[in-house]
């Protein structure tokens, strides 16, 4: 690591360990060194040819629903071989070591939940839960649904069964939404991670934010469209860089504790 990141990190890592409130928002790029592909650029093999964009819509599970079911069961195979890396394990140490701690993801996966992060806010749903698309009836996955070449179907309205995950153009959970918003209003600090920021609302939380006068940090290896708003950049792969920034944090907040 140069001596230019060593620095940004024990900057970010001193207004980290001041904080008492901590807001961080994640994306697929946090799972990427789990090997779970992100959403724009790692569909391989197979659905290389097909545009995320469109599969992940009510329109693309209209025109072919068997597609856009086995793109999802690859998917959730993907998620279930996974192990969360050391990026989801020092931001479950971050957690155990702050206040009030939210972590917001967009992630379909539950590897910060694998992790052991307890405060999880999943604002676009969960790959492994599944409901029908007509009546909202909750559906449990069986073996044979898994290779099916066809969504099963619901046995209350006969309906197509899908993931549940919030597609473009859909409402996100209410609940979940309100409470990432509360969390970004009244954070010291909020942290960015592994995200496009181009999927709203997601990426408005740290408008939000900023608005209140709270820095944000990023940890991307690429500019994203909320580097800009960023006072601190941390250009890498999350798996590498939040365990040295949190180790950052639990030696200043040690130092805090036991002042000399
Ligand atoms: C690393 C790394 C490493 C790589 N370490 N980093 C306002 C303005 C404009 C448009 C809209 C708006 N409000 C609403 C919209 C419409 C739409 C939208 O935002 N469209 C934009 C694309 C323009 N939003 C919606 O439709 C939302 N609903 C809604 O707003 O309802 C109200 C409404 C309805 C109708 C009309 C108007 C309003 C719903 C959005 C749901 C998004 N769902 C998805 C699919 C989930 C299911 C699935 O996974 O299949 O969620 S889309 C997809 O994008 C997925 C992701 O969660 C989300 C974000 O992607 P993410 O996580 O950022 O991944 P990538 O791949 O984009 O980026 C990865 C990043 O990682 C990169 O930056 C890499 O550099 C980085 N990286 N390796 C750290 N090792
Ligand atoms: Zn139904």
């Amino acid at each position: 690591m140069n001596e230019k990141m060593e620095r940004l990190i024990e900057s970010a890592a001193e207004i980290i360990a001041a904080a008492r409130r901590i807001a961080v928002l994640t994306g697929a790029g946090v799972s990427a060194e789990s090997g779970v592909g992100t959403f724009r650029d790692a569909q391989t093999g197979l659905w290389s040819r097909f545009d995320p964009q469109q599969l992940a819509s009510q329109e693309g599970f209209a025109a072919d629903p068997g597609r856009v079911w086995r793109w999802y069961m690859h998917r959730l195979e993907m998620v279930e071989r996974a192990r969360p890396n050391p990026g989801h394990a020092a931001l479950a140490a971050l957690e155990a070591m702050t206040p009030t701690f939210t972590l917001i993801t967009q992630n379909v996966d539950d590897l910060h939940e694998r992790a052991g992060s307890r405060n999880v806010l999943h604002l676009h749903g969960r790959i492994e839960r599944f409901h029908c698309n007509g009546c909202g009836l909750p559906y449990t996955l069986r073996m044979e649904d898994r290779d099916a070449p066809m969504p099963p179907t619901c046995t209350f309205c006969t309906d197509y069964i899908r993931p549940s995950v919030v597609w473009f153009g859909e409402l996100l959970p209410a609940q979940e939404l309100a409470e990432a918003q509360r969390a970004a209003e009244t954070c010291d600090v909020f942290l960015v991670i592994g995200t496009s920021g181009v999927v709203y609302p997601a990426a408005h939380l740290p408008v939000m934010a900023k608005r209140r006068a709270a820095p944000i940090i990023e940890v991307n290896p690429e500019e994203s469209a909320l580097s800009e708003m960023a006072e601190i950049w941390l250009s890498g792969p999350s798996g590498a860089l939040l365990p040295r920034l949190v180790e950052a944090v639990r030696l200043r907040r040690a130092g805090q504790e036991n002042p000399r």
